[in-house]
């Protein structure tokens, strides 16, 4: 057993197993209008043990209706009052902690703690976080440049409804994420969870609806990507769509989104660059090396996927990430000492060995892993691969599985490094470790990524953009750029 209860464990799936998850619509619990609903797969087994409605472009229609129908009043909510409930969901958050950590393990796959601490903390930390925007939301007093007296200045609006559509890879603290900024500067919401992970998104419905919001400030419709997500993304009654997901759907999204050019702010894909120098500590830069590689099974969008090594430290530096990756515990994410769980689906599992075995086709050397691990569920070895180099798939495109492709520079030229370490198209986040500052700073300001953490680093903060450049996204979540990106800036003129 873990750090729960096993009798919580037994109720919870036999809950579970009773009947479909249904849509949260308008305050109320329903089923998908065409009566379907989808199975949902425990990744550490393989087999089914739940199943949720099949939400598609009726029921999203009718979610955007009910937001809509929700957001002027809403939006004239004194935001106090609006803190005020922000707080209580993150109380309630915390009061049900054992019931979402151990539905978002038998739902995702990742060890309970995890799911505890990133899943269930961090929700609750963005809603604090969030809720003290709530009063803080403000324009600016300005002075116009044109002759005469003015007075002049900025109002922040709500968006309006917002269209939040979020992945499986930590799906309740994204979908938080999300949920408490919008809810924060006044707008409304649609969300649709991922297809993969859809029952956490339930259970915050339930809290949603305890801590008081009104009947549609939150809708949650749970079904698929191509039938939900799409009816989301092209709504004519959606404000903003706010994406995280894959590159190609984030485009798909841009293009849905034309017919009413709705917002959008794009969190996507990442091939983040992690870089030691010869001068580095490495009794922090190693184990945060293969934690930023190996956490969540790799599955993480700032995952730090491709390693440059100073070359008089890299066989240490790769030894001993590799020795780190045969020594991780893998298995299920509710067996008690599990460090690394399942990847999320099969699918999910083909897609990262289709990457391993043409790594070793293009002439990557294996120093770590590498082969699927027999038995039920979804488990592949964390692997480390050596030989690589740009141009390589592996190298150059997503592989959101627990694959680290490692290489070796020759000197300390920031210039060269920062090129290999920009090649490609993502720029989402970067690691360096050094202890000469001006080489940290240097490289800082030269990299293309949203994120550049220097000798270590918190994991997501509600508090620090996070984001991406060139195919990375559009836009920033969390901080103030996060709560102000629902919103949008009105400038107010008085001739006097
Ligand atoms: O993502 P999708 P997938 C990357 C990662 C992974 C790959 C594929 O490389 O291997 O994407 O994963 C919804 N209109 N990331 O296919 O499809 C979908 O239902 C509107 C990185 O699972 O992008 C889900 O809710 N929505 C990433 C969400 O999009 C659509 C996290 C994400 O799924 C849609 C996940 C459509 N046409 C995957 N099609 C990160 N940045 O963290 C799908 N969706």
């Amino acid at each position: 057993t873990g750090p729960f209860s096993p009798e919580s464990l037994d109720k919870l799936r036999a809950s579970l197993g009773a009947r479909p998850r249904q849509l949260f619509i308008g305050g109320e619990f329903v089923s998908a209008q065409s009566g379907k609903t989808f199975d949902v797969v425990d990744p550490a087994s393989g087999e089914t043990f739940a199943s949720a409605a099949s939400g598609e472009a009726a029921d999203i229609d009718a979610a955007v209706n009910a937001a809509r129908a929700a957001f002027p009043q809403w939006a004239a909510t004194p935001p106090a009052a609006r803190a005020d409930m922000l707080l209580k969901l993150a109380d309630l958050i915390e009061r049900e902690g054992e019931r979402i950590a151990l539905t978002e393990t038998l739902d995702n796959g990742m060890p309970f703690m995890m799911a505890k601490f990133a899943g269930v903390m961090g929700a609750a930390g963005q809603l604090r976080y969030n809720a003290g925007w709530a009063t803080k939301i403000a324009g600016e007093t300005l002075t116009p440049s044109a002759p005469g007296e003015w007075h002049a200045f900025t109002l922040r609006e709500p968006v309006g409804v917002v269209g939040a559509i979020v992945p499986w890879n930590f799906p309740f603290v994204m979908a938080v994420s999300k949920i408490a900024p919008a809810l924060a500067a006044g707008c409304t919401v649609v969300l649709k969870p991922a297809e993969q992970t859809p029952l956490t998104a339930v259970i915050l419905a339930e809290l949603l609806q305890e801590a008081g919001f009104p009947a549609g400030v939150v809708n949650v419709v749970t079904g698929y990507g191509e039938t939900a997500g799409a009816a989301l993304a092209a709504h004519p009654g959606v404000d903003k769509i706010s994406f995280t997901g894959s590159t190609q759907v984030g485009k798909s999204i841009v293009r849905a989104s034309t017919g009413n050019l709705k917002r959008v702010s794009l969190e996507l894909g990442g091939k983040s660059p992690v870089v030691i120098f010869e001068d580095a500590d490495l009794e922090k830069a190693i184990p945060a090396a293969a934690a930023g590689i190996f956490g969540n099974s790799g599955q993480v969008c700032a995952a730090g996927s491709r390693l440059f090594v100073h070359e008089k430290i890299a066989d240490r530096v790769i030894e001993g990430i590799a020795d780190r990756a045969r020594s991780l515990k893998v298995g299920p994410g509710l067996a008690a000492g599990t460090e690394m769980g399942p990847l999320v689906s099969n699918e999910q599992l083909e897609r990262v060995m289709g990457y391993i075995e043409s790594g070793a086709g293009e002439g990557a050397e294996i120093a770590a892993g590498g082969k699927r691990i027999d038995g039920e569920g979804y488990f592949v070895q964390p692997t480390v691969l050596t030989g690589t180099a740009a141009g390589m798939k592996v190298v150059d495109e997503e592989i959101f599985g627990p694959v680290l492709c490692a290489m070796r520079f020759g000197d300390d030229d920031i210039e060269r490094i920062a090129s290999q370490a920009n090649a490609g198209e993502y720029g989402l986040s970067s690691a360096i470790w050094t202890r000469d500052i001006s080489n940290a700073l240097r490289l800082a300001k030269r990299l293309q990524a949203g994120t550049v953490r220097i000798n270590g680093g918190a994991g997501v903060d509600p508090a620090m953009p996070l984001g991406g450049y060139k195919q990375s996204g559009w836009g920033r979540e969390n901080g103030r750029a996060g709560v102000e990106a629902y919103t949008e800036l009105k400038a107010v003129t008085v001739a006097l």
